[in-house]
């Protein structure tokens, strides 16, 4: 309530009046479903009969992640982020929260993951069996992390963005998993319903990128408002035969 005097209180209003339009929110979101568009191939479990400590982990053979699709060829495992158009001048703080990527089963979990520059990304060892963890990135620092029944958890930051590069176990050669690294926060990994959701974002103008390791890339620009829901989708096929 305003009392401390009719002029006063008009000054406050028109300053406030002023503001206001300039006042934006970072509220919107987009949001879609990743599918792959053609007849799902049939890919061969991973080989895990050259460590039987590994293959007796399973009670059948685990399936391959290259391609993994669910109800209506919906896919998993894509990282969909914000290529272009994060408000210039603009920083977001790296959460203290880790991002945890455990060696379960000789497998890599989850698949596919995103982080930031600057924040925790915690390595686990659930298998108590020797895994050697490779990181091959082109434009972060590589490391090469023997990890010994013994070391149940290690840690790790990347000082620079660079989406998606390889981390591979050079114990288990079937091994693999992919990590992007952001300098934003605006990025999601399907499940295998194929969802993706990015939120927070300013209104303006976005290029989106949906990236899979084996099918490539797909871009699309996007709108938002203050406070906007779009939805775009992404379809992927098989690469033509060369
Ligand atoms: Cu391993």
């Amino acid at each position: 309530m305003c009392v401390t005097g009719k002029r006063l209180c008009l000054a406050v209003a028109l300053v406030a009046a002023a503001l206001w339009p300039r006042v934006t929110f970072a509220a919107s979101t987009v949001t879609g479903t990743v599918t792959f568009d053609g007849k799902a191939p049939a890919l061969k479990p991973l080989a895990m009969d050259a460590d039987p400590a590994c293959a007796k982990k399973h009670t059948s053979p685990a399936p391959s992640e290259m391609l993994v699709l669910g109800n209506a060829n919906s896919m998993a495992n894509v990282m969909v982020y914000v290529t272009k158009g994060v408000p210039a001048g603009k920083t977001y703080p790296a959460p203290k929260t880790p991002v945890v990527l455990d060696q379960k089963g000789c497998q890599y979990v989850p698949h596919v993951m995103g982080i930031m520059v600057g924040q925790p990304y915690k390595i686990l060892n659930s298998d108590g069996i020797l895994h050697n963890l490779h990181a091959l990135p082109k434009i972060n620092s590589g490391f090469n992390k023997p990890m010994p029944a013994t070391v149940k958890e290690s840690s790790v930051t990347f000082d620079k963005a660079e989406a998606n590069f390889p981390i591979k176990c050079d114990v288990h050669p079937w091994m693999q998993a992919y990590i992007g690294v952001f300098t934003h926060p605006f990025f999601s990994v399907t499940s295998t319903d194929g969802k993706f959701t990015i939120s927070n974002l300013d209104p303006g103008t976005y290029e989106i990128t949906a990236w899979h390791e084996r099918l490539g890339t797909q871009t699309a620009s996007v709108t938002v408002g203050a406070t906007d829901t779009k939805t775009q989708n992404f379809k992927f096929t098989m690469p033509a035969p060369k």
